[in-house]
């Protein structure tokens, strides 16, 4: 039985590997942060089930920044691969903590390599957890693995040089470490702040009446979104591949934020006209197909026992969305879309949820919890 260690276990990505590998019939050592309160709702279904806790799955406390602990847990535990997933992950929040975000995002990748140095394991594979965002003002488009990087947040240069040490101790040290350079992937399970899963939750309360408006930074940004799990299976082949290497993951295609806004409108059967501009610009309701909505209600009451229903408020000519700047980054990222033929040829591994069928997953996942438990 293979044992793995998997830091931001309590994560999107973290949740959806543990379950890949345990289907794998891996052992999984996943690296939680103490929390005064719980954080561990996304892998809650998978220790709360006694044949898996402290028999596949074991949970240990640890964090990035203690190094003494990142030495003791790989002593103890003589793991045959690393997913280096924890992260400060969010791009907005790394411009307001940007020296914490170093202190996790570039200098834990390093307190990380140099424990596998210290500890002597010689034979472990480590994944590190890349992105896109180190392409930031793009060089070249699509993005692939020679791409040149131009960060843009204090998040994508901590990145960067997690990146880089990934590659120095590769080349110094012959440690299998290798980058798999993400590009956005989501799921029901993804962070509510970030923008997609904010979208199709906001949408979903305010089909509900529990919410009248969604505030939205830069609609205009573009980003190749795919969908997480399959993603995390790209990671595990990652470490599967003779050779240390660095892969993109993508789906090749992109879409703006307006776009994954309207079309999860149009999922609850609302379509949206724009008026006005920039700062200015709101997204107001142009018609609502009563049939559509009806149906989506008939078949959550019957299939998911919701509770709720829609709003009678919602009308032609309200406004649902709107701009607000405390949303926009000192520096954005414009345009990411990603060229994945590498991973493609090497690893067999291909994106294969379309973007409409993403935003269709995401708003039924929310609109199933809003609607039957009312928040
Ligand atoms: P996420 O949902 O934000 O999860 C981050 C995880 O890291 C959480 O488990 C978090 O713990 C943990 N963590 C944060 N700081 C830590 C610290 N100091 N020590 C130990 N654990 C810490 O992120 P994700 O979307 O799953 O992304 C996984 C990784 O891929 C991240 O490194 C992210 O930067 C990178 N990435 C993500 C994407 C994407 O589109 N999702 C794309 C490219 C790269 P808590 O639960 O306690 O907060
Ligand atoms: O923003 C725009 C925002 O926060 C996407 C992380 O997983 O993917 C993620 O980073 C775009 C940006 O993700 C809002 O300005 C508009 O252009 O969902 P996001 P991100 O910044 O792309 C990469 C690959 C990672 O590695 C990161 O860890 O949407 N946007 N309005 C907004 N973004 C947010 N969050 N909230 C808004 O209201």
């Amino acid at each position: 039985m293979k044992k793995a260690i998997i830091t931001g276990i309590t994560g999107q990505d973290g949740s959806y590997l543990t379950e890949i590998l345990l289907e794998k019939g891996y052992e999984i050592h996943g690296i939680i942060r103490r929390s005064s309160s719980f954080n561990t709702g996304r892998i809650d279904h998978l220790y709360s089930d006694k044949s898996i806790l402290n028999k596949k799955l074991f949970l240990h406390y640890g964090d990035l920044v203690d190094t003494s602990n990142l030495n003791r847990l790989l002593e103890k535990i003589e793991p045959d691969e690393i997913y280096n997933l924890a992260a400060q992950s969010h791009v907005k929040v790394s411009f307001e903590i940007p020296d914490y975000t170093a202190q996790v995002d570039a200098l834990g990748t390093l307190r990380f390599l140099d424990a596998i140095r210290e500890v002597g394991l010689k034979q472990v594979k480590f994944y590190q957890a890349s992105t896109s965002e180190l392409y930031g003002k793009v060089q070249e488009i699509p993005q692939s693995e020679k791409t040149p990087f131009y960060p843009r947040s204090p998040y994508a240069v901590s990145k960067l040089y997690g990146y880089w040490i990934i590659v120095n101790y590769r080349e110094a040290y012959n440690i299998f470490a290798c980058n798999g350079i993400l590009f956005n992937h989501e799921s029901p399970r993804r962070g509510e702040t970030f923008v997609t899963r904010k979208i199709t939750r906001a949408v979903s309360r305010i089909a509900a009446g529990l919410q009248s408006n969604l505030s939205l930074g830069n609609l205009d940004a573009k980003r190749d979104w795919g969908f997480a799990p399959e993603y995390c299976e790209g990671m595990w082949k990652i470490l599967q591949h003779d050779k240390a290497d660095d892969f993109v993951l993508a789906t090749g295609e992109t879409h703006t934020v307006r776009e994954f806004t309207e079309l999860t409108f149009k999922e609850i059967g609302i379509e949206l006209d724009w008026a006005e501009k920039e700062e200015k610009e709101r997204g107001i309701i142009k018609t609502i197909n009563l049939e559509k909505a009806k149906e989506l209600i008939d078949f959550g009451r019957k299939s998911s026992g919701y509770k709720f229903g829609f709003s009678e408020n919602l009308k032609p000519g309200s406004t649902v969305v709107t701009v607000d700047p405390n949303y926009y980054r000192p520096t954005e990222v414009e345009l990411l879309i990603g060229n994945a033929s590498k991973a493609e040829k090497v690893l067999g591994w291909k994106a294969q949820t379309k973007f409409e069928k993403l935003v269709n997953l995401m708003i039924k996942s929310d609109l199933d919890k809003v609607l039957q438990r009312g928040y």
